[in-house]
């Protein structure tokens, strides 16, 4: 299988005029891995337009999209044959390797979508260029029903080579919105750790708040849900302070909630904890820094003292 409108030599990947219907004509690509993001965006690139060829491992799971309009390859090698823009979209870095192993990559643009450690997408973008690719590595910031809902808000950061990236930019944003984040092969992988290491603090914070409210018969999880879902929206507006404090090393400025003010609530938080029968341990590491950076001279800070205990 070829590919017949590839966009190699394109500048950008802006849809161009047949010469003979006068009709755009999207720019085919390729994607490997259609679990259940994979087949997100699939669907999302058919829905646009963009003649796409697609592979699984298990080839079941291509069998409807097939149906849709997507080209089946009958192996990895053979999608990878048939574009230029070749996408991956699987379980882990390891399995990327497995599955372009047998490919020839000489002249490809490779997109990662696979979640993975910014090393490996480091390791993966040698890995790539070694064999005559160039290669972007994505981070999803998206679960799959966001995925071709542009309203729903998620997105891709992407780094590495923006050569590539510029060429793609418009096939790329067809699924979701895009976020060019450098050079550095690594930095989507990390930015996408890191955001999701804040979504988990924050998780772990709700499955204490809901634990608290658990035993009360007159407390409805359903009512309060939306009480807590806005209390943590607003504290959300409390991060910026603390990446401009961590610019200019003054983490007292502005602070009106301090360390030392909060420390002494502690007792209350495990006071409230034992009434209500609710394990502490989602909290307690959090309180136990709190209490050190304000022992140690940070009482009069606020959040952004407490990083720079963590490295
Ligand atoms: N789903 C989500 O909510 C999250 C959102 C953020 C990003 N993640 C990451 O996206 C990658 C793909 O996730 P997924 O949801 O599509 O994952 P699965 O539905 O589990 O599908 C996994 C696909 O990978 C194929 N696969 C697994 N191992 C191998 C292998 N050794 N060789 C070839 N393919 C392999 C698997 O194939 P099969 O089991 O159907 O044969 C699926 O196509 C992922 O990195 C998330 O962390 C999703």
């Amino acid at each position: 299988m070829t590919d017949t409108t590839s966009d190699a030599a394109s500048p950008t990947d802006s849809p161009s005029v047949s010469s003979s219907a006068s009709l755009p004509v999207s720019p085919s690509l390729t994607l490997l891995g259609l679990g259940a993001m994979g087949t997100a965006f699939a669907r999302a690139w058919l829905a646009a337009g963009y003649p796409l060829t697609v592979w699984n491992r298990t080839p079941s799971r291509a069998e409807a999209l097939v149906a849709e309009g997507a080209r089946p390859a009958a192996s990895a090698a053979e999608a990878v044959a048939a574009s230029t823009l070749v996408v991956t979209c699987l379980l882990d870095d390891a399995s990327v390797g497995e599955t372009l192993e047998g490919a020839d990559l000489t002249g490809k643009d490779l997109v990662d979508l696979t979640t993975g450690t910014p090393s490996e997408a480091r390791t993966r973008a040698v890995w790539a260029e070694a064999r005559g690719a160039r290669f972007l590595s994505g981070g999803i910031m998206a679960v799959p029903p966001m995925i071709g809902t542009p309203e729903a808000g998620g997105y891709v950061l992407y780094s590495g080579s923006q050569d590539l990236f510029e060429a793609h930019r418009t096939t790329l944003a067809a699924p979701a919105g895009t976020r060019f984040v450098g050079g550095n092969p690594g930095h989507a992988a990390l930015q996408d750790v890191a955001l999701l290491s804040g979504m988990y603090g924050m998780l772990a914070g709700v499955a204490h708040a809901f634990a608290l409210i658990g035993g009360e018969k007159d407390i409805a999880p359903a009512e309060f849900a939306p009480l807590l879902a806005e209390w943590v929206a607003a504290m959300s507006g409390t991060i910026p302070q603390i990446g401009e404090q961590l610019a200019s090393g003054d983490y007292e400025s502005g602070v009106t909630s301090s360390l030392e003010m909060q420390v002494a609530g502690i007792k209350t938080f495990l006071g409230t904890a034992a009434d209500q029968n609710v394990s502490p341990e989602l909290l307690t590491p959090f309180f136990d820094m709190m209490r050190r950076q304000a022992e140690t001279g940070g009482g009069g800070e606020g959040f952004a003292g407490l990083v720079g205990l963590l490295t």
